[in-house]
Parts: structure tokens; sequence; C-alpha cells
């Protein structure tokens, strides 16, 4: 297993995350690349790498280029504007309003953001960056010819749409290396999310495509972020139809009915004939997880990766979520253990 890991995800270190009506500290901050860089090094995977300095030839192709403009200037242009906070987007394109894209500044963030809960600070588009360029190394070591790879990304990418930020995410590093496996020759790809929260983004760059199988199991949308995406009705359009599958559980899901879901999910994988999966893994299916409402133990973990290896295919597992507890290593540990069990 070679583990993938940047210094630089500390650039993304926001002080502000609107959440239930007040400006917390972030759930999603520096420690928690930390904590499982310590476990996962603990755990005896000692074969890390700094990731190589790619640029963004293979997000253009999976991102909207102006989307990738603007997360690269926002910054600079909200504090040209004169503000003193962290930039938030609080008006957005919804409903019956028009899709252009408006100059001022505070109109172009709600334009791009699908949540408020993500405030853009200096240097998280260079950690955006960097977390990428770890999904993109890691499915290089695929493409080497290789077995598993861990990209430790942070930021997090899966809710980031073709032109969307929001839920933490910035630029879609599953997203990027799936498409990354097929420019170097992979016919057919899948990205299967476990991450508590439905893969919006991911399924947003891949719902016409047929070459990449997006799969996502997550608490069922009606309860739960990202809310407007996730129902199990959703399975592609166009050439992508039947490319999509959800699997939405409901609050207090055990072990038991989840992994019943994966092993679905594992078998349409197979049966689309995916020569690769990239797992965004996310922990926050973890029992304690504090803003997730799954039941998983951290011994789950382990039959997790066990289940993902049994299929037989190259693994590239990029980090997405999991806060709070001291677990969240532990966890993602134990998933990386099961693989390669
Ligand atoms: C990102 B990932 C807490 C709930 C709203 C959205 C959660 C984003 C999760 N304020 N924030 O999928 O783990
Ligand atoms: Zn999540």
């Amino acid at each position: 297993m070679r583990v993938i890991y940047s210094e630089d995800h500390k650039l993304r270190d926001a002080r502000t995350e609107l959440h239930a009506g007040q400006l917390v500290t972030p759930f999603e901050a520096p420690f928690r690349a930390e904590w499982i860089l310590a476990a996962v090094k603990e755990a005896g995977f000692a074969d890390v790498v700094a990731p190589d300095a790619h640029g963004l030839e293979t997000a253009r192709k999976v991102h909207d280029p102006a989307y990738l403009d603007f997360l690269a200037t926002v910054w600079d242009r909200w504090v040209a504007a004169g503000f003193e906070g962290e930039a938030i987007a609080n008006s957005f394109p919804v409903r019956r309003t028009s899709q252009r894209v408006p100059d001022n500044i505070v109109g172009a963030i709600g334009h791009y953001a699908n949540a408020a809960d993500t405030s853009i600070t200096k240097g998280s588009y260079e950690a955006a960056i960097a977390s990428m360029r770890c999904a993109i190394t890691g499915a290089d070591w695929l493409n080497a010819g290789n077995r598993f790879a861990f990209a430790l990304c942070r930021p997090p990418g899966h809710h980031a749409g073709i032109d969307l930020f929001g839920g933490y995410c910035f630029i879609n590093n599953a997203g990027v290396a799936a498409q990354r496996l097929i420019d170097h020759g992979a016919k057919k790809v899948a990205v299967l999310d476990v991450d508590f929260h439905h893969g919006n983004g991911t399924q947003d760059l891949f719902y016409y495509r047929g070459d990449v199988f997006t799969a996502s199991l997550h608490g069922d949308p009606q309860f739960a972020f990202p809310y407007f995406l996730g129902h199990a009705d959703e399975e592609g359009e166009g050439q992508g139809t039947g490319s999509n599958r959800n699997y939405p559980m409901p609050p207090h899901t055990s072990w038991q009915v989840w992994s019943s879901a994966l092993a679905d999910a594992l078998a349409r994988i197979r049966a689309f004939g995916a020569e690769a999966i990239v797992v965004a893994l996310g922990v926050d299916t973890f029992e304690r997880d504090p803003i997730s409402f799954f039941q998983l133990k951290s011994e789950d973990f382990i039959r997790m990766g066990e289940m993902i290896s049994a299929a037989g295919l190259p693994v590239v597992t990029c980090m997405e979520g999991g806060y709070g507890v001291p677990e969240i290593g532990l966890n993602v540990a134990n998933v990386l253990e099961g693989l390669e069990a």
C-alpha cells in the first residue's frame, strides 16, 4: 500500500463553518489528516510519499474550467472587495433564476456554491490542489501496475460537482483519480463512495458518462446532507444510463444492513466491467461520528476493506470525511489492513 500525503493540507484551516445557525470551528480541520497519518504509520504502512506536482489538465476534464478559475481567484477577489471575514456564500441561483455568472464576487461565490457550510480562506485553493495531486499520484501508482494506493486527501472532494463547491469540498479528488485511470488506458472504472454523505459531486461529474460507474452508500438525503441528491431512483442518464447507483439508508443503520448494500454495489461494479475501483473513503459512518447517524464499529472497517479487496480489482482509496473522534485514524487504518489482508 503506497500512501500519498502532502503537508500542504494545513493551508486549509478555516476559522468558520456556518452550522446550526452559528459560526463554529469547522469539523473539517487539519488535525484530521494528522491523526489519520499517525494511525496509518502506527499500523505499519510506512511507504509514505509526497504527491507529484500535477497541474489542472485532468481536473479540467471533470470540472468546468471557469469554475477552476473561480476557485483560484475567489479569495483575492473577496479581499479586494474589502471584506474582512472568510468568504461565505449567502445568495444562490435556485429555482426559476438565471444561471449566468455574476461579476460581483458575492454573486459569483453563490453561483458556484452548493452549501454555505464551506468558508473559503487564504490557502484553501492551494490545499485543494495538493489534495488533488495526492489523488492523481495514487491513480498513477495503479497505472504503474500496483494494486493499492491510499491518497490521504484533505480537503475532501466528493461534494464538489462540475462547477460547485461545498460540503467542505472544492476539487473532486476521487473523480479526478477516476479520470486519470481512464486517461491511462482503462476503458471502465468505478467510484465506490462509502462516506456517510452522498457523493453528489461525483454523481454530477459522471452522470451522463458510460465509462465511470458511480455507487454511493449514504444517509438518506431526506434526513442528511447533501439533501438534494442521493435517492435510489437516480440511475444516470444518456450514455450514463444505469451507471449510477445510490444506497440511501436510514438513521441507526448498522454494519449488517450497510454491508449488504456494499455487497450489492461491488457486484454491480464487477458486472459493469470496471478495471479499477476508486474508493471515496469517509469514516463518518462510525457510531460516534459527531455529524452522522450510522452505527459502524471500528472492527467493521476491517471487513469493509476485505469485501472491497475481494472484488479482485486494483484500488486507489481517496480520503473523504470522518470527524471529531480519535478513532478516525484507527478506522482508516483498518480499511487499509482489510484491503491488503
Ligand atoms: C463532508 B463529507 C454539519 C453538517 C453540514 C455538511 C457536511 C459535509 C460532509 N454542519 N455540513 O461528506 O464528510
Ligand atoms: Zn461525509
